[in-house]
């Protein structure tokens, strides 16, 4: 196959390909994004493992990556580290790096096509350091509004279980037969079972699920790639007394909120990454191979590594008439 003939591929001659699109599938690959403490250890720290020990262990993920969003770790992602995921959960219990870099970031990021649940305490904090702010604050995704009252926590404790169900058979609740939060008593009272203190929604949100409480368990925020939740994703096996009890589905409702938003994944040879396999792609090929930091620039959601039709690892020539395949669906 020479360049110019390679180049005269169209959409008229290729329209069935054009509109069918669909390439095999694989799991989504994920991240934790958390404030979940204060470590520079986040990879053997378990308010990070536990929760990405138990989404591995769905089988629903390709991977499910640690990122320390504290000062003490890298602190917010860059746009190349949140092309290679497909969704992330983001929460703190501590201070994140900067909440306002941490917002513009996730707001980028889901407007880019990436998605993402929030869970206790950045979307219940009345520390500003744990929120989420920026530009999260400002446009549609947000379910729970901040809780600015003076003198509270922006949470309620005690005993709960999952309660009224709004929206039945919604896909978050698939499975989820169960779900308990451990609670305690110290000397100051009762302690645990954290939930969002605020019980409206933004404009334009819904809540699936309630605890039993009446409090919001489950809330969708207007854009379709952002889910809330209304509790702590670590559980009872690193806080016996506080956390969702481990024997009950909060990994399964987890797992449903990180695969209800991610982005799809990408059909074979869809090389300008718009979610389709068109002659659109044979512009951004070219430049994959003749010019792989022109392509970084040109298209940065896109995975150099991906733009490797026969799969050899490596980006040559012989990645030419495989590609070719693939636009006319042979
Ligand atoms: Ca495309
Ligand atoms: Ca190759």
């Amino acid at each position: 196959m020479n360049w110019s003939a390679f180049i005269r591929f169209g959409c008229t001659a290729l329209a069935a390909l054009c509109a069918s699109g669909a390439g095999a599938g694989n799991l989504p690959h994920v991240a934790i994004v958390a404030a979940a403490s204060n470590t520079a250890n986040a990879n053997t720290n378990t308010r990070f493992t536990d929760v990405r020990d138990k989404l591995m262990a769905t089988g629903r993920f390709s991977a499910v990556d640690i990122f320390n969003a504290t000062r003490f770790g890298p602190g917010t992602p860059t746009p190349a580290e949140f092309a290679a995921w497909d969704a992330v959960i983001v929460w703190s219990n501590d201070s994140f790096d900067d909440s306002v870099a941490m917002g513009n970031a996730l707001a980028d990021y889901v407007d880019g096509g990436g998605g993402v649940v929030v869970a206790l305490f950045a979307n219940t904090s009345s520390n500003t350091a744990r929120q989420l702010l920026g530009r999260w604050q400002d446009g549609d995704y947000v379910a729970i509004p901040r809780n600015l009252a003076v003198g509270t926590l922006g949470y309620v404790q005690g005993a709960g279980e999952l309660g009224a169900i709004l929206i039945p058979d919604h896909p978050l609740l698939d499975g989820v037969n169960s779900f308990i939060t451990r609670w305690g008593v110290n000397s100051s009272g009762i302690f645990g079972g954290y939930r969002p203190l605020e019980m409206s929604v933004t404009p334009g949100s819904v809540k699936v699920a309630l605890w039993d409480t009446g409090h919001t368990l489950i809330a969708l925020p207007p854009n379709p790639r952002v889910v809330e939740l209304g509790f702590h994703p670590v559980s009872s096996d690193v806080v016996a007394s506080a956390y969702w009890d481990a024997a009950t589905d909060g990994d399964v409702l987890l797992a449903n909120a990180l695969t209800y938003v991610a982005r799809s994944p990408l059909p074979r040879g869809d090389y300008n990454c718009d979610g389709q396999l068109t002659n659109f792609d044979i512009d951004p090929f070219v430049l994959a191979l003749t010019d792989a930091a022109a392509y970084a620039t040109a298209y940065p959601g896109c995975d150099l590594a991906a733009v490797d039709a026969d799969g050899d690892g490596v980006l040559t020539n012989f990645d030419i008439d495989p590609f070719v395949s693939l636009l006319i669906g042979e």
